[in-house]
């Protein structure tokens, strides 16, 4: 047995037809992907890829990419996958955390990362943006053949790094039975079938474009159109191809910002599904107007994937991210005293379920700290679920910014930031952006007597942050406002800088 790669893998034996398309419309058919997971299975064994092994993976979406996460659940290795955009500063950390027995990534950051891996031991891989390089080169002279190795619903299928608090990222530990239940729960309450087409745009090193678009796809033995990235012109091209897509809302902002999206265009689709960041209500609303269709929020995180979603046939409700998937329990308590409260009152969510992952890799004592004793998850959103069951995300006990489905940190940035010369001390904040939902901006306190420029925090922090966490603006101040305890008044910075940063733009 191998939940993941029975569930997932398996079944593409028998699937002659087209499984994926390309964006020059070339096709891949099932037992091709099937074939060369066998492939990439049989190249990473060579390299000594055992079970429970990490396989670390930051390259452009390909169909290898793709196969090398399901070559991944074939062999028993725990699939490693890191955003495209992380620099080299960033990916020595994940690597060193994670400690992977194999990374592949892309041949531009081959002499970056070869320094580190090099000296640990670690076997560096290729693959570029049309599926050539060091990989594919092993792809071709390895075996189809592979049998795929035991793994129980309890063994990790994948670590995801999700940043935190206190400046510091932490691998969160999903096992095969939370991928799948996750991925059984949404191809049944969604309504997925093998006659779906999927618009996939998502990147594929999250949970969004990985476990919920392409695991939804391959349960429910559906089609996939398997773009590099999200761009309009590619979606209107392709929608007359698909049934269905999945998006976070700037996808959605920007799709109704192009005069070709029309209710024409957009008739015969079966579903539009959001997630990854609020969805504003007139959002919701532009987009019914333009299309008639009313999108279907979810809401999930990195840890739990899916929590919640809208109902595929009852009200869709603008401003709210549904009910409790089958299987998920949700609450909301008090965050001081973690009191259960009524319905319609605003507290912490907290939730509980097959989909909840197994703890950090490697922190135990953090783990510890987000759990209840009976075992429900403190997600650190602010939530109310009202009398009918409905829960609305209306706030963040973290501090967090969402920019265009991205977190990201100020923890991490402040951190940088005051390590540069000249400065004392920053405000890191999010404000509201028309295209990503919320923009970074930093509030910088300088030495007494000394300066110094936003181009230069810029261009210092672009070396070791990845470009989406870099602030967009910086503005500068005396100091920072502190209430009585000292804390720095982030609410009072918003309200101070979001117009200029606005009218800036
Ligand atoms: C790109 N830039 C960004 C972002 N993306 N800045 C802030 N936030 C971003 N999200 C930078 C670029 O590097 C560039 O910088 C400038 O902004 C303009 O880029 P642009 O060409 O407009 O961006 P793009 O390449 O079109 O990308 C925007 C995007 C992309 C399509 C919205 O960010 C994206 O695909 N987002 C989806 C993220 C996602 O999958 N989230 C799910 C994770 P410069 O000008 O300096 O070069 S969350 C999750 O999985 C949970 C569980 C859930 O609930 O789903
Ligand atoms: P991540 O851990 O990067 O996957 O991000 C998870 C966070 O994204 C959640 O804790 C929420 O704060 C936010 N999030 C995801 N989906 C939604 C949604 N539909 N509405 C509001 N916030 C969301």
């Amino acid at each position: 047995m191998n939940p993941l790669a029975d569930a997932l893998v398996t079944p593409l034996t028998s699937r002659e037809d087209t499984i994926l398309i390309r964006h020059d419309a070339t096709e891949i058919s099932g037992v091709e992907l099937y074939l060369l997971t066998g492939q990439i299975a049989n190249v990473l064994q060579n390299h000594g890829v055992e079970p429970g092994h990490r396989v670390a993976m930051q390259t452009e979406k390909t169909v290898e990419a793709l196969a090398l996460y399901l070559a991944c659940l074939r062999t028993g290795a725990v699939f490693l996958p890191l955003n495209t955009a992380y620099t080299p500063t960033e990916m020595e950390y994940f690597i060193d955390n994670a400690k992977p027995t194999v990374v592949v990534c892309d041949p531009k950051s081959e002499a970056n990362l070869s320094k580190f891996t090099n000296l640990n031991g670690i076997k560096l891989l290729t693959l570029d943006s049309v599926g050539k390089g060091s990989l594919n080169e092993e792809i071709l002279t390895a075996e189809t053949t592979f049998t795929n190795v035991a793994r129980s619903p309890e063994d990790l299928a994948a670590i995801l790094y999700t940043s935190g608090t206190t400046g510091r990222s932490k691998g969160a530990m999903l096992s095969h039975d939370n991928l799948l239940s996750n991925a059984d729960s949404l191809c049944e309450v969604w309504r997925f079938t093998p006659n779906d087409v999927l618009l996939h745009s998502l990147p594929i090193f999250h949970v969004h474009g990985l476990f919920v678009a392409i695991n939804v796809l391959l349960r429910a033995q559906g089609k996939i159109i398997f773009l590099p990235k999200f761009s309009v012109d590619q979606i209107i091209e392709f929608l007359p191809k698909a049934t269905s897509m999945m998006g976070v809302p700037t996808f959605y902002t920007r799709l109704l910002s192009d005069v070709r999206f029309t209710k024409n265009l957009t008739k015969h689709m079966r579903l539009f599904v959001s997630g990854s960041a609020p969805l504003l209500s007139e959002t919701h609303r532009a987009f019914e107007t333009r299309t008639g269709h009313r999108i279907l929020e979810r809401y999930g995180m990195t840890e739990t994937t899916m929590n919640t979603s809208n109902p595929y046939d009852g009200e869709r409700r603008a401003g709210t991210v549904g009910f409790p998937l089958p299987g998920v329990e949700a609450r909301v308590t008090d965050e001081k005293t973690g009191a259960i409260l009524k319905s319609n009152e605003i507290g912490i969510l907290e939730v509980r379920g097959p989909n909840v992952f197994k703890g950090y890799w490697r922190m135990p004592e953090k783990t510890k700290t987000e759990f209840r004793d009976d075992g429900f998850f403190i997600t650190g959103d602010i939530a109310q679920i009202d009398s009918e069951g409905y829960v609305a995300i209306v706030g963040r006990a973290k501090d967090l910014i969402i920019s265009g489905g991205y977190n990201i940190y100020p923890k991490e940035i402040e951190i940088k930031i005051d390590a540069l010369e000249n400065v004392m001390e920053s405000a890191v904040i999010g404000a509201p952006h028309p295209d990503f939902g919320e923009a970074v901006i930093a509030v910088v306190v300088c030495v007494e007597g000394k300066t110094t420029t936003a181009e230069k925090v810029q261009t210092a922090l672009q070396v070791d942050l990845a470009n989406f966490k870099c602030p967009k603006a910086v503005f500068f101040l005396n100091e920072l406002p502190r209430n009585t305890m000292g804390k720095v008044q982030k609410n009072g910075l918003r309200n101070q800088f979001e117009k200029t940063f606005q009218k800036n733009q």
